[in-house]
């Protein structure tokens, strides 16, 4: 981030490894009550404690493909990143895919472009909250050069969310992992949203960041679904989980517990939501209790170092 003093090594660490294993960490709580209606935080965490293991669904199983071609390529190549979508889909189908991108990697394994396969799908593309769901490696890389990041968040959305509105779910969320990353301390909450609008162009990403900061001190978490959505669609969950996690700056767990208390798309909602948690607050804020259960944990982590050692 420009004009910050540089981060310990050993906190950037922290803040890597807690993005990586709390969008995670966040998909996995959240996996069994998508579709629920507002289960309560002591449900959600019942469940948790009663499973052998997490698993993690499609949302953190993009987010692996996605930081393991910023790894390999170190930048964001269209072509490398929509082939290892393709493969790890191949080699994972299983993971609760959303119906648009199945259907796109067909078409590139086919030989289509990676930034044409996704426009025929959905009228001006897919405004599915896919692209945001997988988007924080892309916060983590590029969290030093906004201008970067931009290009990127959308150029990774374009290989399978090309709408307007899809892209730029992608970018509030990319952004608001780096505003966390690049601060120690991460900007105030009020802040953050703040320069979320500057960089918000679409009506509907605007209006519903004027409400975040009313809702940040409301009691009622309800409110945050009903005033910001709760949906499928980019722009009725990537607010939703900024919300969250900007409304608990020191809490991991009442970030990501709340976000899968709105119901919904609540694995998705508390993916993004705990990768902003976790970037904040560092690895050793998510409960222990969680990450040891944590399918593939290791995996998680070692992305994490590799992509810190390739931006610093
Ligand atoms: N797929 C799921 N959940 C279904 C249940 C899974 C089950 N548990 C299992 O085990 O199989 N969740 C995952 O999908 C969501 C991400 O979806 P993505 O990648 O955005 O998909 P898609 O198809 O691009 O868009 C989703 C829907 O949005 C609407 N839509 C998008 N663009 C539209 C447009 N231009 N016009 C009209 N509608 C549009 C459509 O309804 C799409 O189906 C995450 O929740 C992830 O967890
Ligand atoms: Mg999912
Ligand atoms: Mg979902």
């Amino acid at each position: 981030m420009a004009n910050s003093p540089p981060l310990e090594p050993e906190l950037l660490k922290s803040k890597f490894l807690g993005c990586m294993l709390g969008l995670a960490v966040g998909d996995a709580l959240g996996a069994p009550f998508e579709g629920a209606w507002f289960p309560a935080p002591d449900q959600v965490k019942a469940v948790a404690a009663k499973s052998h293991l997490l698993r993690y669904t499609d949302d953190a199983h993009m987010a692996i493909g996605l930081a393991e071609s910023l790894i390999a390529c170190k930048d964001l190549n269209g072509w490398h990143l929509a082939e290892v979508f393709t493969k790890n889909f191949e080699q994972e189908p299983w993971r609760g895919y959303g119906p648009g991108p199945p259907r796109i990697f067909k078409k590139i394994r086919a030989g289509m472009s990676w930034d044409k396969a996704a426009l025929d799908i959905y009228p001006g593309g897919s405004y599915g909250n896919g692209a945001a769901m997988r988007v924080a490696p892309v916060g983590l890389f590029y969290f030093k050069d906004f201008k970067k990041l931009v290009a990127a968040a959308r150029d990774q959305s374009i290989i399978t969310h090309a709408h307007l509105l899809g892209q730029e779910g992608a970018v509030l969320l990319a952004l608001t992992v780096a505003l966390v990353t690049g601060g120690s301390p991460a900007p105030a909450s009020r802040d953050i949203i703040g320069q979320l609008r500057q960089y918000a162009l679409e009506e509907v990403y605007l209006q519903k960041l004027k409400c975040m900061e009313a809702l940040l001190e409301t009691k009622d978490a309800g409110e945050i679904a009903s005033q910001l959505g709760n949906g499928i669609e980019a722009f009725n969950s990537v607010p939703a989980a900024i919300c969250c996690a900007l409304r608990h700056p020191g809490s991991f767990e009442d970030a990501v517990l709340e976000a899968v208390s709105l119901g919904g798309d609540a694995d998705t909602i508390a993916c993004m939501a705990g990768a902003i948690a976790g970037a904040r607050l560092g690895s050793e804020a998510i409960p222990g209790q969680w990450l040891k259960k944590l399918e593939n944990k290791a995996y998680f982590e070692e992305l994490a170092v590799k992509l810190l050692e390739a931006v610093i």
